[in-house]
């Protein structure tokens, strides 16, 4: 069976500044995939000694893929600018209008030094602002992305892309250095498997307590069927299992730090997640609604996330406003 290389499928998109920024990326996710399959042996893994804006520790492979992916984009004459989970704030490339890419340059990075999956997501945003580039332009919601995606370093480095027209995932071929076209997602309506941080439970709305209390009741409970749990602690990850297998991925608002209305960015993981996520059938909501409609405040917001199958983001989210009500 012959794969279509991604480098070929780019050469098909109408917008050739878009195709010339995803091959950027995916050149780049090759690279830092080399780094991390040298992992120890390079000297590159534990703690740089800083922390990110976020007030998270940094790892030394944060830095480094920050760094590789920020040279590689300002190399690329189609991008105005970028924002990164490991930059304080935007940065500009060029005063044209052109792309914003934003992106969280290795998602699940405390799943570094026990050799676990990480990934790299990212987000591609229009601007047609000229002048120097500022926060304000890339504050649109997540329906305006032009392309969405993720590299996931796992047993097999997996590009993950879509451009609004389904979602292809494509595998590094370690011998030709191409990714190769081999599966497309879709995600069926109902789900067996759900994943979510347990040890968070106490913290939890109480909606979402009840939510997981029915999946746990199994086949004895309301949903009248067992349901299997995995967490990763990697976004990338656990959405990459949701995309191939189905089930729903959660990380809901908790009661842990007033100050953080979730865990997730939306900028640069709730954002790509839910574009993918929709266009592979599934939904991705805040107890609110879509995620793709969230009016976007800082670069660095944090949003609640419920992603997956739709009979459970929608079950899940009508239990919320069963509390609201
Ligand atoms: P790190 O990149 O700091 O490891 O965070 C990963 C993440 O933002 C997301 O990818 C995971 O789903 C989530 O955090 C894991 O959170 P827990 O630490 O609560 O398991």
């Amino acid at each position: 069976m012959s794969h279509p290389i991604f480098k070929d499928q780019l050469r098909s998109l109408d917008n050739q500044a878009l195709a010339s920024t995803l091959d950027c990326l995916a050149e780049t996710c090759k690279d830092i995939s080399q780094q991390l399959k040298r992992g120890e042996l390079a000297g590159i893994l534990g703690a740089a000694g800083n922390e990110n804006v976020q007030g998270e520790e940094q790892k030394k492979l944060d830095v480094i893929a920050n760094d590789l992916i920020k040279q590689a984009l300002a190399g690329c004459d189609a991008v105005r600018g970028l924002a990164s989970e490991e930059e304080d704030d935007v940065v500009g490339l060029s005063e044209a209008p052109g792309l914003l890419v934003t992106f969280d340059p290795l998602d699940g990075s405390s799943n570094i030094d026990i050799n676990s999956m990480v990934g790299t997501i990212f987000s591609i945003l229009p601007s047609d602002t000229t002048g120097p580039v500022t926060e304000a332009e890339f504050l649109k919601p997540g329906r305006e992305q032009v392309a969405a995606g993720y590299v996931l370093y796992g047993p097999s480095t997996m590009l993950a892309v879509t451009t609004g027209d389904g979602v292809e995932m494509y595998t590094l071929d370690p011998v030709s250095g191409d990714f190769m076209l081999t599966r497309e997602a879709h995600i069926p309506q109902t789900a067996k498997e759900f994943a979510i941080n347990m040890s968070n439970q106490r913290f939890w709305a109480s909606s979402v307590q009840d939510y997981i209390a029915e999946l746990l009741q199994g086949a004895e409970g309301p949903r009248g069927k067992n349901y299997n749990m995995r967490w990763v602690a990697a976004m990338v990850a656990d959405v990459h299992r949701v995309l191939c297998r189905g089930g729903v991925f959660m990380y809901p608002w908790d009661a842990r730090d007033p100050n953080k209305p979730g865990k997730l960015r939306l900028m640069y993981e709730a954002n790509p997640m839910a574009f993918l996520v929709e266009q592979a059938g599934g939904q991705c909501c805040t107890p609110e609604g879509p995620i793709l409609d969230l009016q976007p405040e800082e670069i660095h917001q944090r949003v609640p996330v419920i992603l997956g199958a739709a009979e459970e983001v929608t079950r899940c989210v009508s239990m919320h406003a069963d509390v609201a009500a």
